[in-house]
């Protein structure tokens, strides 16, 4: 039986870290005795023609490969000492029942085109309906395109809510988003659930053809104004970037159909004008937490986007479970939550769930500090978010908390001037409290920030996903993605709040060395692209960099090749993922790494702003089947595909004309080539093996998602110029 006094969560260790810090020993072994050899056994300058340039390979091979060595440390922080975590929700329920905290959610949106209002009101619908007492639930969408769409959804959600949450109640059905839930629901045996069923999902579908129709239209016919009194404020409204602030309360102590409380719902569009400038999405939450402080004051806030629906009722009280723990809840900041996606398919083409990073790297984390906050999906403790710093009294006093609950009444007027333009000029907002500006990857900063003034934090990854949200479904999109995360990083690493001096001395050292993975994402792009370049080309001029096959030297290398790809094969399979998964999870790991991160750090050198245009997240008929089908969607041309296209080119060109050497030469060459060429073989060979679909759509595939020929044209002469001038020079 479950022990009722137990702590209301556990925390384990992985399993096997002796075994895995014994192999990490010997890698480390490898990689300085390729360090040695690479200073120690440089190719004599007089060798042959071009020693000089042959040096320069060589040198440029050296530090590339010192530092793989040294990121590959990093990278062993997030092994170390990995940590799980599990939650006792019955030892919750039975203790603080009545005593459970205020809960405010937080959904942003920005777009009504991009983020359309029919999946905003799904997820808005989705937090509603957690399994937690609903007086205690207040729901904000923000929406920072100020849009009269999304508005109008949002009353109509108001609406269907009263019919959603006693169904879920009753039922107990999962997920709690409808468009998630009727799209997957079997039809119930159960005569009374069917009935309810039926009742339901045609409620369901009318919302969503209104929904649907306004949104096609591009607008609210006036007819519809005289359903809510909140459409005046669209009068005055000139754009969504010069409107004043919007807040209207869509729930308020009202009842749902069974007569039991709903939570409360509030629509705010922050004031924008064009001469202030915005903060983007961190300037979004800082007026949510001011607002809410003035309407429901909740001490927990849960903050999603507007495309992670919840996949599971439960995640309010798991992650009570840790704020709430009498031992060790008190120096918890805030519990981040996994994010998961359900477009993926199984063999994830664009390696889109990124497996590695929330089966490996944040349980990593977790075990040296806490996880970074990643901005979605993740609860803080309200008076930490405002910059409380850690103190041993800082356990939060549940019930004081919720004596105090009366929130003096206050008007529209006076809240919407917190949502003002103005408001926060000479105030420590985006400083010292709330989420910080300045930086396109806010939610990083302000975790880092939290970490420094002595809190914890604390990765729940439940085994039935608790927010879900859609991943990328092109190459370009994915690769755009990531050019922006990766900017976001360099940028922290570089800015005032970098880990590396920030953080130095207020943290675990574990934990600087995981935020570094991420900040040095875009920097590893150019040995990376070095490596993947200098050595074809030598192959083609026949000019060897790596030992030869019979010399000593030979072995740290052919150990690093096989042990940290059986490694990392290993690993992706441990997360869940299939053998094809990880072939292309390599595959774009090479894009990312060529393309996203190099013109992420061309952006930051040079202080230009590169911003590609990201297509929305709805796909047509055509796209959805080469999607299932997992085949590779390229279709437009943007610089980062055409870099993709010409370095996977130029890799062909050298290891077709190695082949064709190989061909013409003589036994006694092809022996000593075969000594001496081998890594260089190896490499280019894996290279190429990996750019097998890329190929396929440059010169093979017909549908529209193929390479566009222009691009085919660039990359073929950019990658044959590449190598001939090399050859001949
Ligand atoms: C979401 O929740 C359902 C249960 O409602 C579960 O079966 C499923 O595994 C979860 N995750 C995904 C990706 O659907
Ligand atoms: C859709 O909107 C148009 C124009 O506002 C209206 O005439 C039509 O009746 C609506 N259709 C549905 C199905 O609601
Ligand atoms: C937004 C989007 O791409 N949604 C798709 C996710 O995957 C399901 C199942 O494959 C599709 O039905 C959705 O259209």
């Amino acid at each position: 039986m479950d022990d009722e006094n137990g702590r209301l969560f556990e925390t384990e260790k992985g399993k096997g870290r002796k075994i895995h810090r014994v192999f990490a020993t010997t890698v480390l072994v490898s990689i300085i005795w390729i360090w040695i050899y690479r200073a120690t056994q440089q190719p004599p300058l007089a060798a042959v023609s071009g020693g000089r340039r042959w040096r320069w390979s060589w040198m440029g091979m050296f530090m590339a490969e010192v530092w793989f060595g040294v990121y590959w440390m990093l990278t062993q922080s997030v092994r170390w000492n990995p940590t799980y975590r599990r939650t006792f929700k019955q030892r919750l329920s039975l203790r603080y029942e009545n005593q459970l905290p205020w809960v405010d959610i937080f959904v942003c949106t920005a777009d009504p085109k991009i983020e359309p209002p029919m999946m905003v009101v799904s997820t808005v619908l989705s937090v509603m309906a957690y399994d937690y007492p609903p007086e205690k639930l207040a729901v904000y969408l923000s929406d920072d395109g100020g849009s009269e769409l999304t508005f109008y959804a949002l009353t109509q959600a108001a609406i269907f809510s009263k019919q959603w949450l006693p169904y879920c109640r009753n039922y107990k059905v999962e997920p709690r988003s409808p468009v998630a839930y009727f799209r997957s629901a079997s039809h119930p045996s159960n005569t009374k659930h069917s009935h309810d069923y039926v009742i339901v999902k045609k409620l369901f579908e009318e919302m969503k053809n209104r929904i649907e129709n306004v949104t096609k239209n591009g607008r609210v016919p006036d007819e519809l104004h005289v359903e809510h009194e909140g459409f005046t404020e669209w009068d005055s409204f000139t754009s969504s970037r010069d409107h004043g602030a919007i807040v209207q309360i869509l729930l308020d102590d009202n009842d749902d159909a069974e007569g039991h409380s709903l939570p409360k719902l509030v629509y705010l569009a922050r004031e924008k004008r064009p001469d202030h400038f915005h903060n983007l999405k961190a300037g979004a939450m800082n007026a949510l937490i001011r607002v809410s402080s003035k309407i429901s004051n909740g001490p927990i806030i849960l903050n999603v986007d507007c495309d992670m629906y919840s996949n599971s009722s439960d995640t309010v009280r798991d992650a009570l479970c840790f704020f709430m723990d009498e031992e060790k809840g008190h120096d918890i900041a805030f519990v981040q939550y996994p994010q998961c996606f359900e477009n993926v398919t199984k063999n994830e083409v664009y390696g889109g769930s990124m497996r590695v990073l929330r089966e490996v790297d944040f349980h990593g984390l977790d075990g040296s500090g806490g996880p970074l906050y990643v901005g979605t999906g993740c609860f803080h403790r309200r008076d930490i978010l405002l910059g409380k710093s850690f103190d041993n009294e800082s356990r939060i006093k549940w019930k004081m908390e919720n004596d105090h609950k009366e929130t003096p009444k206050i008007t529209i007027e006076e809240i919407k001037n917190l949502a003002s333009c103005t408001f926060e000029i000479d105030t420590e907002w985006g400083k010292e409290m709330g989420l910080k500006y300045g930086c396109p990857v806010e939610d990083v900063i302000t975790g880092l920030s939290i970490h420094c003034r002595g809190w914890k934090s604390v990765f729940y990854n439940p085994k039935r996903e608790a927010f879900l949200g859609v991943a990328a479904t092109t190459l370009d999109q994915t690769l755009v993605q990531h050019k922006r995360w990766s900017e976001g990083d360099l940028l922290i690493l570089i800015s005032k709040y970098s880990p590396a001096w920030y953080g130095l001395g207020k943290v675990n050292p574990g934990l600087i060395m995981g935020y570094l993975i991420y900040c040095l994402w875009s920097p590893s792009s150019v040995p990376t692209l070095y490596y993947s370049i200098v050595p074809s080309l030598c192959l083609l001029k026949g000019v060897p960099l790596f030992p030869s096959v019979t010399s000593g030297w030979f072995l740290p290398f052919a150990y690093i090749i096989v042990s940290i790809t059986a490694f990392d094969c290993l690993e992706f399979l441990r997360s869940g993922g299939t053998t094809r998964g990880w072939w292309n999870d390599r595959r774009i790991w090479l894009y990312k790494r060529t393309s996203s991160y190099l013109f992420a750090l061309l952006d930051t050198i040079l202080g230009s702003d590169l911003s590609f245009v990201i297509s929305s997240k709805v796909m047509d008929s055509e796209v959805q089947e080469r999607f299932e089908k997992e085949m590779m969607e390229f279709g437009g041309s943007s610089p980062l595909s055409t870099t993709v296209a010409t370095l996977s080119m130029l890799n062909l060109v050298c290891f077709l004309g190695f082949v064709m050497k190989w061909v013409l030469m003589d036994t006694v060459t092809r022996g000593v080539c075969y000594e001496t060429m081998a890594i260089h073989v190896v490499l280019c060979g894996a290279l190429v093996a990996l750019n097998v679909p890329l190929y396929l759509a440059l010169f093979v595939r017909k549908d529209k998602g193929k390479i566009p020929d222009s691009v085919t044209v660039k990359s073929v002469i950019l990658a044959l110029f590449i190598s001939t001038v090399f050859y001949f020079l």
